[in-house]
């Protein structure tokens, strides 16, 4: 018997223990089981309350999906909702048409109605999630997992991150947007994405009485994405939250991973929150960062990393040979506030850990970008069309890309077969992770400064004119959304897509 079958037995005992982080494995076979993927709701118990929740869940509860490198990702997604509905495969690259963008890629599926989808996985910590108006704040988000190599002699442990509240979140848009915008959001029935928003928003601005309906005018002079009249202080968070979770659990009651000491855990980390980008803290460990966003980089040691909303960090961790509980903290940004999981090798002393950090963490920023480089980059190559753009944002809480909100903006017009670079200029007072779908892009530069950076799909645009470049190959024809993955940005305006045609 070698180690790692040993290992894998392991694995099968600690999956009765814990729900997610120990997901088995499909066998591997020539015949690919069956997936079936629910849309429905689950009930969560948080801070001592129950929660009525979105899910996206397979028949025996498993939230998502791991499959191994080779296998086709081919679910049969059902809604179970009174509503329509539709599931977006984040890091994935499949063809225009299921690609989960209701009214854009396909249709939302009716109540009742299902789909099946087929594609090749991309490898990789990737995840599935609403793009339907706010679903995604209501934990419409769930794991997609595709392990790079299922022999490797590593532990996964997946843990996805989310910020939970007790409110409306169409009520929470429609206080940011003074009134404005929420007949839109309700109860997330219209989609955020409908390329047929009104071009001036409904409602009157509370805060400082004026009409929305010249919105138009004042836009004029916001082409560089100045702040304008909006009472917009820097600030980090738009939203207070309730609570933090790391796979639906509070620090109060934590998922208690079982882990093997001595043996190797390959923490798979997803930052499924809406408007919340985290800390990751170690703990006692150090780590090694080898994948972001579902691609290798050259390994970067360390205990703290930061991941923002929709990135994706691959850590593998050493567990002492002596054993112990080792927990792992995802702190908000610019505060104390945090969630996590704790590994825990037979036997260890479980203790109660505080949801408050020793002290507020720093805002993320480019520090880990800065250090990660490609291990599998973009063929050497100039590019063939050069674009900047703004992000911007004006009064009412209005986001934009250039002077424009999403509803009025032209497709970015590229051809297929470029090499396209593209420059996020952030005119902002707030950072905004910037999400491409269906293509990873390189990070070529970062304010200005040529890297030969990571491979993702969503990169950190600091705050106060921050600048970050991606280059990208226009080779998945189609129309794809890009936009700021703080789903209230979005929601307000900050969303545009690149179209080209064979
Ligand atoms: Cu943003």
């Amino acid at each position: 018997m070698t180690y790692s079958i040993t290992r894998r037995g392991f694995l099968a005992a600690g999956a009765t223990f814990t729900a997610l982080s120990a997901l088995p494995a499909f066998p591997l076979r020539a015949a690919q089981p069956t997936l079936n993927l629910t849309i429905g709701t689950r009930t969560l118990e948080i801070n001592g309350k129950a929660a009525t929740v979105f899910g996206i869940t397979q028949p025996n509860t498993m939230s998502g999906v791991m499959l191994n490198a080779g296998q086709r990702f081919a679910p049969r997604l059902s809604n179970s909702l009174n509503e329509p509905h539709l599931i977006h495969w984040h890091g994935q690259t499949p063809p225009m048409t299921q690609d989960g963008v209701p009214d854009l890629s396909q249709q939302p599926l009716a109540a009742g109605a299902s789909f099946q989808y087929d594609f090749t996985p991309r490898p990789g910590t990737h995840w599935m999630h609403s793009h339907h108006g706010l679903a995604e704040q209501r934990l419409m988000a769930a794991p997609l997992i595709v392990r790079e190599d299922a022999a490797a002699d590593e532990q996964d442990v997946v843990v996805l991150l989310h910020d939970f509240t007790w409110r409306d979140p169409a009520e929470i848009l429609s206080e940011l947007t003074g009134g404005g915008g929420a007949h839109d959001m309700h109860g997330g029935s219209a989609p955020s994405t409908q390329p047929s928003l009104p071009q001036s928003m409904p409602g009157s601005n509370a805060h400082s009485g004026h009409d929305m309906g010249n919105m138009g005018g004042d836009m004029g002079g916001m082409g560089g994405g100045m702040m304008g009249a909006m009472d917009m202080m820097s600030h980090l968070h738009d939203v207070e939250y309730d609570a933090y979770l790391a796979n639906d659990r509070t620090l109060a009651d934590p998922e208690i991973t079982l882990v093997e000491a001595g043996g190797r855990v390959r923490l798979r980390l997803i930052n499924g929150a809406t408007a919340t980008a985290f800390q990751i803290d170690l703990g006692a460990l150090e780590g090694r960062v080898i994948a972001v966003d579902g691609n290798a980089v050259q390994p970067v040691q360390g205990r703290r990393f930061p991941i923002a909303m929709g990135q994706r960090l691959d850590i593998l961790l050493d567990i002492p040979k002596g054993g112990g509980t080792f927990p792992v903290f995802a702190v908000r940004e610019g505060e104390a506030a945090r969630t996590g999981i704790v590994l825990a090798t037979p036997g260890a002393k479980i203790v109660k850990l505080s949801e408050a950090h020793d002290s507020a963490v720093a805002a993320v920023g480019l520090e880990l970008e800065s250090q990660l480089i490609a291990l599998n980059p973009l063929k050497q190559r100039a590019p063939d069309r050069r674009i900047e753009m703004a992000l911007g944002a004006a009064s009412n809480y209005r986001w934009m890309l250039d002077d424009r909100s999403f509803g009025n903006h032209a497709p970015l017009a590229v051809r297929s077969g470029e090499r396209v670079q593209l420059t996020f200029n952030n005119f902002t007072p707030m950072m905004h992770p910037m999400h491409l779908h269906g293509h990873h892009f390189q990070v070529v530069a970062l304010n200005g400064a040529p890297v030969n950076g990571a491979m993702r799909d969503t990169v950190i645009v600091p705050a106060h004119m921050g600048s970050v470049t991606i280059a990208f190959d226009a080779d998945n024809i189609g129309e794809w959304v890009l936009h700021c993955h703080n789903l209230y940005h979005m929601a307000a305006g900050m969303m545009t897509t690149v179209r080209y045609a064979a």
